[in-house]
């Protein structure tokens, strides 16, 4: 009885272990725009949507002007919409170029990206394009780069046009990226899980070993 109650808890603990380190976490945010992001309107050199050592130093600091959860609620707080300093109606910048480096412990097992862009514009991951949005208007969207990302730095980049020159040209971009990535073990989590199956072995073996006493 004794023995049963020390097998069933050695084999809840690896059993806890296990999923901890095998099960994914829930989604988390793993990028969002914010005044963190660089863009310029300055049509960009190659590599600014491909290259992390991309030098971007001359470019702004994104201005934001709303956060998007203040329409689409609170489940996008952190996300904001994104703009030069010239702000919402510039008259003289016809399209806005944005970037960021987004750095993964492990390739994600699951990613997406959801974004808005006033009105049109390109989304790149990495120098691939996920996102070609030239539908004439404003609109939000929803793309699975799950494939697109790698572990360590990734490269998320965007451009925005206006179609409605009315007080100038008001354009801006605003991007969420969700995902699971798996913890990558640290080594004492190893050295737990090694101790806790080895608990579960040795109380077998003693239950083994009394069943053919
Ligand atoms: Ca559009
Ligand atoms: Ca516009």
């Amino acid at each position: 009885m004794k023995d049963t109650k020390r097998t069933t808890a050695a084999a809840l603990f690896a059993a806890a272990l296990l999923a901890a380190i095998c099960t994914p976490a829930v989604a988390d945010p793993l990028a969002a725009t914010g005044s963190s992001w660089r863009v310029t309107a300055a049509g960009p050199a190659a590599g600014w949507d491909s290259s992390a050592s991309f030098d971007a130093t001359a470019w702004q600091s994104a201005t934001v002007l709303y956060d998007v959860s203040d329409y689409l609620g609170s489940a996008y707080a952190g996300t904001k919409g994104i703009w030069t300093q010239a702000g919402q109606y510039s008259t003289n910048e016809t399209t806005i170029w944005g970037r960021t480096v987004l750095n993964l412990a492990a390739a994600p097992q699951s990613a997406t990206l959801e974004y808005g862009i006033d009105d049109d514009g390109d989304i790149f991951v990495n120098g691939a394009l996920v996102v070609g949005d030239h539908n004439g208007m404003a609109n939000n969207g929803l793309v699975d780069i799950t494939s697109y990302l790698v572990a360590g730095a990734n490269v998320i980049g965007f451009s925005a046009t206006d179609n409605f020159a009315v007080w100038g040209y008001n354009h801006s971009a605003w991007l969420r990226i969700e995902g699971t990535v798996a913890a990558v073990p640290e080594p004492s989590t190893y050295a737990m899980l090694l101790i806790g199956l080895g608990a579960v072995g040795l109380v077998r073996g003693r239950l083994r070993r009394e069943r053919d006493r």
